[in-house]
């Protein structure tokens, strides 16, 4: 068998904190001999890598206490780790003990006024675009990549030929035409806003900025974290949202820029543990909206034929993707 590479292991072990007796450790656990795991780390004393390795090492895990102070404070908080639900909010109320405080909160209330209530339906959406070609999520189902790969899987349909599909009313994830697609399908969906109005919550300068969603039961958004504010507003079927906290980092297995290596991992509302984040969970339907602060992980899977709009337009800045860098592997 051969023999790991030293330095790969020294290297993972002052990333990891290991001080010099973990390392030695760590070293005669790949079979390493005493002698020749003294000499490396004893070497250490004088690297300016290993050096810095270790001071990087002590500012995460600082990080990770002021996190874990986070996630206690929000256990002790009066009524303990949930999710609220605001009827019909008052704006300075939302924004003051939601937006501004990044805390997620369900919605009700706030989109009882829009026509699409009554309106959307499948046919309806047929005579409104049927006879539009729009861009879509497709072919999903083949690749566990798919949200990460989104580019490989855009496709151009005729709106009609999507909507017949859904009308088999099969579950399924492999077709969704998501907010992705917001860009391409923005003149051959631009009907709908007749059936929509302006949301009190929001800013009422950009009352036609929002993103349309439309697929069938089983449509599964992997865990991952936005890089807005964003508000999920619910008009057909039903959706699961299950969100985790920014502070549980440490557990939510992030490898790839937004993506959570937990994917489509039904992780069990609770608490969580040493290594299973803390999970809030709730369904949205009809009328009914998620508030998903930035940073927060969430995964949403369509119980029924689900039509929703999300919306980034608050009336506060919510511009946190300006300073988000592609930090490549994580
Ligand atoms: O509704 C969905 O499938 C996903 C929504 C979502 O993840 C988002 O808006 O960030």
């Amino acid at each position: 068998m051969s023999q790991p590479d030293k330095r790969t292991l020294l290297a993972e072990g002052l990333a990891a904190g290991d001080d010099d007796s973990a390392l030695h450790a760590r070293l005669a656990a790949a079979g390493v001999s005493a002698a020749a795991a003294k000499y490396e780390v004893d070497r250490l004393a004088k690297d300016p890598m290993a050096a810095m390795l270790r001071r990087q090492a002590a500012r995460m895990a600082k990080q990770g206490w002021l996190l874990a102070n986070q996630e206690r404070l929000a256990r002790e908080a009066e009524g303990g780790f949930a999710l609220d639900t605001l009827a019909a909010p008052d704006a300075e109320h939302f924004y003051r003990h939601y937006y501004e405080v990044n805390r997620p909160a369900k919605l009700t209330g706030i989109v009882d006024h829009w026509p699409a209530l009554a309106r959307w339906s499948l046919d309806h959406f047929a005579a409104a675009a049927g006879d539009a070609v729009v861009e879509a999520q497709v072919e999903r189902e083949r690749d566990p990549d798919y949200e990460l790969a989104k580019d490989d899987h855009r496709r151009l349909v005729r709106f009609a030929e999507l909507i017949d599909w859904l009308r088999k009313d099969e579950a399924s994830n492999d077709i969704y035409l998501t907010a992705y697609n917001s860009g391409a399908n923005a003149a051959a969906l631009a009907p709908l806003w007749d059936d929509m109005a302006p949301i009190a919550l929001l800013d009422d300068t950009r009352p036609r900025d929002g993103f349309f969603w439309l697929g069938p039961r089983g449509t599964l958004t992997p865990w991952h974290h936005d890089l807005t504010n964003n508000l999920l507003v619910q008009v057909i079927g039903r959706k699961r949202v299950r969100m985790a906290p920014p502070w549980a980092f440490a557990r939510m297995r992030n490898s790839r820029h937004c993506f959570s290596d937990w994917g489509n991992e039904a992780l069990p509302a609770g608490h969580g543990d040493a290594a299973v984040p803390p999970v809030l969970e709730t369904i949205i339907g009809p009328g009914e909206a998620i508030f998903l602060p930035v940073g927060w992980w969430h995964q949403v899977e369509a119980l029924d034929l689900s039509a929703s709009m999300s919306f980034t337009s608050f009336r506060r800045p919510n511009t946190h993707v300006e300073d988000y860098a592609s930090w490549g592997d994580l």
